[in-house]
């Protein structure tokens, strides 16, 4: 594929672009991820691709939550792998979060070569994987609901970056706490998660590996305090007018 020249008024998007068309063409992403991604950029485009104070807000939260957890999974699919693998690497690592990888769909291929980018990435474990025996998740069917027994089944918190509304509706009904990180903040995974970070996963994983270390030495009842702030409905209503204010300064003769 063609390089794509730094001067590029439109450059950050078109890098993402290339990861995801050539992750797909390595047969990592599902082709449905493309679509996720194109649905993605239209809800970024309106959030003036930035990171929002109120999606700041959601990663300090997402930060303390995690912190405090007794089995926090990160859940990994086609399209977090294709953009993030290394930061999801890294935010395992930091903050002691077990990886798991959970595709909506599920081929032992891709499963393979998920993980074989993690482990490059430097990943000490990869949870999800064609050689373990699974549990079934309740309220769903078939290949997506299979979890691992040590992972997504016993975790108390787990980190969706990008996930479909069933799966997430499926993980919050089994009284797991659900984070997700979701550019649309309209979305069935958005409005039926604990915490929903609206940015962009490239933007955010970074921002809460940070936070993840400045919190680590907090004291347990200050992250309690922070979490007890947090409002997930009142928080993704701020990251929609966030949406309008910048459609409403778009539209303004
Ligand atoms: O790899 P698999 O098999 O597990 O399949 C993954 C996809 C993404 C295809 C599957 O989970 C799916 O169909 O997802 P949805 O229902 O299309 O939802 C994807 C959501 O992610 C949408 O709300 C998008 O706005 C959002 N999104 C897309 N790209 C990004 C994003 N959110 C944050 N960062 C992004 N880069």
């Amino acid at each position: 594929m063609e390089e794509i020249p730094q001067s590029h008024p439109r450059y950050q998007s078109l890098v993402l672009r290339k990861k995801i068309s050539e992750a797909h063409k390595a047969g990592i992403l599902a082709e449905s991820g493309m679509i996720a991604h194109g649905r993605g950029e239209a809800f970024d485009y309106l959030l003036g691709e930035k990171t929002t104070p109120p999606a700041r807000k959601a990663i300090k939260a997402a930060a303390a939550q995690i912190l405090l957890a007794k089995n926090p999974v990160i859940s990994v699919n086609g399209n977090t792998v294709a953009l993030s693998a290394r930061e999801v690497v890294e935010l395992s690592h930091k903050s002691g979060a077990k990886v798991e990888i959970n595709l909506f769909y599920r081929t032992p291929e891709r499963v393979d070569k998920i993980e074989k980018i993690l482990c490059e990435e430097g990943a000490d474990e990869v949870l999800g994987t064609n050689n373990e025996e699974y549990l079934h998740l309740n309220g769903l069917e078939g290949p997506r609901s299979h979890v691992s027994a040590r992972g997504i089944y016993s975790a108390d918190v787990v980190l969706v970056p990008l996930e479909d509304g069933d799966r997430a509706q499926a993980l919050f009904d089994s009284g797991k706490i659900v984070i997700t990180i979701d550019l649309n903040p309209l979305s069935r995974t958005a409005r039926s998660s604990s915490i929903t970070i609206v940015d962009n996963l490239v933007r955010a994983l970074p921002l809460l590996i940070q936070e993840v270390e400045k919190l680590k030495g907090e004291e347990m009842y200050k992250l309690e305090e922070m979490l007890s702030d947090f409002n997930n409905p009142e928080n993704l209503n701020d990251s929609l007018q966030a949406i309008l204010r910048n459609y409403h300064r778009g539209v303004k003769p």
